[in-house]
């Protein structure tokens, strides 16, 4: 049964005594470089790594010795953190501010097991939702799914915003190799009015099928869309509303406002408060996804995840993937004082995995307070960006490699590309291994000068290097590696959060910019000077835009 979850320890993470060993021994290794811990010791790339579910992270190349990952380990023992695990894989409700459990686990759990949710078993809803999916994604794949007109539908639009966009529009790309390339797929999100038209601009709404993707269905931004699509759609459609229901479904929880747009009931994929947004995408949130690859494919994609789920929950720490990775960012963010971490694809299909990321990440772990609402002590979630290789070596690696920062870096690469051509696979590969190694041990004074660099130039073509990475290896993208690169980010930023004594699945953060734009909107229409009680520089922004629309309209 579901019970609300109190904070494990009151004791606060810098009181713990792993912290205070861990400042200890920070003291003692700030600093080593890379240099020469890889000389002192030969197996250390060998040593310093993990793989598990068809994953290999090699974390050698990060500013720690076998002490410090004891030291992380105890700290994470000291954090409570097996126990959150067995917590949010149980059901309970972890998510305390908003009192709900965190189960996306649930969504790739097999059929026939059972977790339970305020008494219901919840895996077997989840399955009952994945064959209505099935069902119609093949419908509309094989065209059997007709539009208003009788003509098969070509064209598929999700619109959602945030976790009902980042991930469906992420693992589109992300497995475009295998989706079905007769059908056009587009993603509409931002409330700016270009993105809608041009998605549509070359479209054909009689060929046209809508996804309306909001879990809450009441989004601004996504009802605003739904609207504006519904429109188009009559429009071109004889303005029959029976057209709605050929032309538009909905994945939502909120079946009354579902109805209320004209959307079948019957063509509702539903999911669950326990599933939060940027948790989503293997949901009905997914639905875009399923129809791209197709039914089989998805299911390859959740069995991923589960494979991931399944090696977070029961292996050992010292040799658990996301625990690792989250321990690791933790000490780069509160020990080296790194302020973000670039993630970097060497992988083309994956370029809007950093986007992805991005939410997970930083939404889950933006906090400010602990779980008992006192302001933390120390840093918490850091900023994640990143592009896929190579493009970034030709741009941006330059502050990575010369800059003041310190930016840590997980480089994601796979042996086999999906994509043979000549010689591109081993040149990219070459580079992801160059550029971690560059990073980790760079170029001394000595090396540069024994190049024949003259003395005042020889500063400028010095790489400090002692730059930390990850390299996490695969052998190939597939659906189900997909599921399992995403779950081992979510599962490491659980990690970071539990130690941070953080809820890392609300989202307070997001309410105020809503709350106020609610109430600027009928502003920008008012003739009425007098009445905008603003501050004074939102005030003069709001007056000149009144007279940009004025100057328009005349
Ligand atoms: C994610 C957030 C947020 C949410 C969007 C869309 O964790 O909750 O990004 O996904 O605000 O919400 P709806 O799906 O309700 O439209």
């Amino acid at each position: 049964m579901a019970t609300v979850v109190e904070p494990l320890t009151n004791r606060p993470l810098t009181e713990l005594p792993a912290w205070k060993d861990l400042e200890v021994h920070f003291q003692k290794i700030r600093e080593l470089h890379l240099r020469q811990l890889f000389a002192a010791d030969p197996e250390r790339g060998e040593r310093l790594t993990a793989e598990a579910a068809g994953i290999y992270v090699d974390f050698s190349k990060n500013r720690i010795t076998d002490q410090t990952i004891e030291l992380l380990l105890q700290l994470a023992h000291e954090s409570g953190l097996r126990a959150r695990i067995d917590a949010m894989f149980r059901g309970d409700k972890i998510n305390s501010t908003e009192n709900r459990a965190v189960l996306h686990t649930a969504l790739r759990a097999p059929r026939g097991t059972s977790i339970l949710v305020d008494g219901r078993n919840v895996v077997a809803e989840v399955h009952e939702v994945l064959e209505r999916m099935g069902e119609f994604s093949n419908r509309v794949r094989t065209g059997a799914w007709k539009g208003h007109t009788g003509k098969r539908i070509r064209n598929i639009v999700n619109i959602g915003i945030g976790g009902s966009d980042l991930g469906p529009v992420m693992a589109y790309e992300a497995l475009k190799h295998y989706s079905e390339r007769t059908i056009t797929f587009r993603f509409v999100s931002n409330i700016d009015g270009t993105d809608f038209a041009e998605a549509v601009r070359d479209l054909d709404p009689a060929e046209t099928l809508f996804i309306v993707s909001s879990k809450t269905f009441t989004t601004l931004e996504t009802m605003t869309n739904a609207q504006t699509a519904r429109a188009w759609s009559l429009n071109d459609l004889g303005g029959d509303e029976n057209a709605v229901a050929r032309h538009f479904v909905a994945v939502s929880t909120n079946a009354a406002e579902v109805s209320k747009f004209g959307i079948d009931t019957a063509n509702m994929f539903g999911f669950w408060d326990w599933v939060g947004g940027r948790y989503s995408m293997d949901s009905a949130i997914g639905l875009s996804t399923m129809l791209a690859i197709g039914p089989d494919n998805f299911r390859s994609l959740l069995e991923g995840f589960h494979k991931m789920d399944e090696h977070f929950r029961t292996a050992p720490f010292e040799c658990n993937l996301p625990v690792l990775m989250g321990l690791l960012t933790v000490w780069n963010t509160n020990f080296l004082g790194a302020e973000t971490v670039a993630v970097l694809p060497y992988e083309q299909y994956l370029k809007r995995f950093p986007a992805y990321l991005q939410q997970l990440t930083m939404e889950s772990n933006g906090k400010h307070v602990t779980l008992s609402g006192t302001e933390v002590g120390y840093q918490t979630g850091p900023i994640y960006w990143g592009e896929p290789g190579t493009n970034g070596q030709h741009s941006f690696y330059q502050l990575i490699h010369q800059g003041t920062r310190l930016i840590p870096c997980d480089f994601i690469a796979f042996g086999q590309t999906l994509n043979p051509l000549g010689q591109h696979h081993d040149i990219l590969l070459a580079n992801v291994f160059a550029q971690a190694e560059a990073l980790a041990f760079g170029k001394t004074r000595e090396q540069v000068k024994a190049e024949g660099t003259p003395d005042w130039l020889v500063p400028h073509r010095v790489f400090e290097g002692n730059r930390p990475s990850n390299t996490i290896l695969s052998d190939r993208l597939t659906p189900e590696a997909l599921g399992k690169l995403v779950a081992l980010y979510e599962h490491s930023v659980f990690t970071q959060g539990t130690l941070w004594g953080i809820d890392s699945f609300d989202q307070w953060g997001v309410e105020l910019g809503k709350v106020l734009a609610k109430r600027i909107i009928p502003e920008l229409d008012s003739k009425e000077e007098g009445k905008l009680e603003h501050d004074s520089s939102t005030n003069t922004l709001i007056r000149r835009y009144r007279k940009y629309k004025e100057d328009s309209a005349q």
